[in-house]
C-alpha cells in the first residue's frame, strides 16, 4: 500500500485565533488522520515563549496533536518564531522534535525540508538577531525569566520585527538563491520544500524543484501532499 505524507508551515496559531485554531484541529481530524506522518515545517505557533509557559496557551491544540500521534507520526521542526519548542511539547503531544536540514525519502525520492528563514541570507539584520536570540545561553537564560519578563520582551522583539520590515524590500526578505544552491549541492539528487517566506509557489531550479508552502489564514490553509506523487492541497472551512 502507498504511504501518504503531508508536509505544512506558517501555521503562526495564536491564543486569540479560534478560527484558525479550529481550521487546523478539522485539518488533523479529518486529512492528517488518513496520513501516515506529518511534517510541520515550522512557525506552528504564532509565538512559543518555553513548553513551562506557552503549552498552558495551547492546550487544544496539544490534545489534538496528541490524539493525532495515535495514527498519524507528527514531527515537528521549530521556525523563526516557536524555536524555544522543546522536550516537554514533544512529550505532551508525543511529536518527534526534528533538526533542518532534514532528508526526507519516499518512494526513491529525496526531499529536504527546511524551514527557510536560514536561506534569506540577504536580510543580514534579520541573520545577526537571530544568531544571537537563539544562541544557547540566550535560550538558557530567557526561559529561566518569569512569565511577565518573557511577554514583555517577547511583544517588544515583535514591535521591532514590525517595525524592520517595514524598511525591507520584497527581495530581501525571499530566498537567497546562491545559498538556496549551495544546500542544494549537498543534497544533489533531492527537491526543496520550506516555508517562512508565505510564497506559496513551485520554482524549477538548476537540477532541483523548491517547493515553498504558503502561510494559513483564518479560513485557509495549504500542504503538500505526497503519496505516489507530489500534490498541493488547499485546506479549507468548506471542505469535509
Ligand atoms: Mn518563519
Amino acid at each position: 500500500m502507498m504511504s501518504k505524507t503531508l508536509i505544512i508551515a506558517d501555521l503562526h496559531l495564536a491564543t486569540d485565533e479560534t478560527d484558525k485554531t479550529h481550521l487546523f484541529i478539522r485539518f488533523c481530524q479529518e486529512q492528517a488522520v488518513m496520513a501516515d506522518q506529518l511534517f510541520i515545517l515550522g512557525d506552528l505557533f504564532n509565538v512559543w515563549l518555553g513548553d513551562d509557559l506557552s503549552i498552558n496557551y495551547y492546550q487544544k491544540v496539544v490534545l489534538v496533536l496528541k490524539t493525532l500521534s495515535l495514527k498519524t507520526k507528527i514531527f515537528i521542526m521549530t521556525g523563526n518564531r516557536d524555536f524555544l519548542l522543546g522536550d516537554e511539547f514533544a512529550k505532551q503531544t508525543n511529536c518527534i522534535l526534528i533538526d533542518a536540514p532534514y532528508l526526507l525519502e519516499i518512494n526513491n525520492q529525496q526531499y529536504v525540508l527546511t524551514h527557510g528563514d536560514e536561506l534569506c541570507t540577504d536580510d543580514k539584520g534579520y541573520q545577526r538577531l537571530k544568531s544571537v536570540l537563539q544562541h544557547p545561553i540566550t535560550k538558557f537564560i530567557f526561559l529561566n525569566l518569569g512569565t511577565k519578563l518573557r511577554l514583555k520582551i517577547s511583544a517588544q522583539l515583535r514591535q521591532k520585527s514590525i517595525k524592520a520590515q517595514q524598511h525591507k524590500s520584497y527581495e530581501i526578505m525571499d530566498v537567497n538563491t546562491a545559498t538556496v544552491n549551495q544546500l542544494m549541492q549537498k543534497y544533489p539528487s533531492a527537491n526543496l520544500i520550506h516555508g517562512h517566506t508565505h510564497r506559496l509557489d513551485t520554482h524549477v531550479h538548476d537540477g532541483f524543484t523548491r517547493y515553498v508552502l504558503g502561510n494559513w489564514s483564518n479560513n485557509q490553509g495549504n500542504a503538500v501532499e505526497i503519496n505516489h506523487q507530489l500534490n498541493r492541497l488547499e485546506i479549507s472551512t468548506a471542505v469535509n
